[in-house]
């Protein structure tokens, strides 16, 4: 086969575009996935999702980690959000019976950091436990 007037053998080319082939998935490869937490807004508090007796509950993560928390809302006429100023993370408003989710990195420092709904975070604040 013939490349830019060389003639180039076959299985190098092959092996060349192999190679770039890689090279374009490594991205996909090293990303580490988010754990997903469900949090559900309901009576100015947050519940996860797999525990409706537990107001605020405290979510312990470990340093750096990718998160992914998925906000459902099922107070009925009232805007919830979320947000981990440590983290700068900020999910906008969401009416009742939407949902969303946010991605962020934990805190690299072990230690204690607030999430909170905005508006209500006098009621809606819990701690993100970084171990
Ligand atoms: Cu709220």
């Amino acid at each position: 086969m013939s490349l830019f007037g060389r003639r180039v053998p076959v299985p190098a080319i092959a092996a060349a575009a192999l190679l770039m082939l890689l090279a374009a998935m490594l991205p996909a490869l090293s990303s580490t996935p988010a754990r997903e937490i469900t949090l559900v807004a309901r009576g100015m508090a947050f519940y996860l999702a797999d525990d409706p007796a537990t107001p605020n509950p405290e979510i312990v993560v470990r340093a750096g980690e990718r998160i992914r928390v998925v906000l459902r809302n099922d107070a009925r006429g009232m805007a919830h959000d979320f947000a981990v100023p440590a983290a700068s993370a900020v999910l906008r408003p969401i009416q009742w019976s939407e949902s969303d989710d946010v991605v962020f990195d934990a805190p690299d420092a072990p230690g204690a950091y607030a999430y909170e709904c905005r508006p209500h975070r006098l009621m809606m604040r819990g701690t993100l436990r970084v171990r």
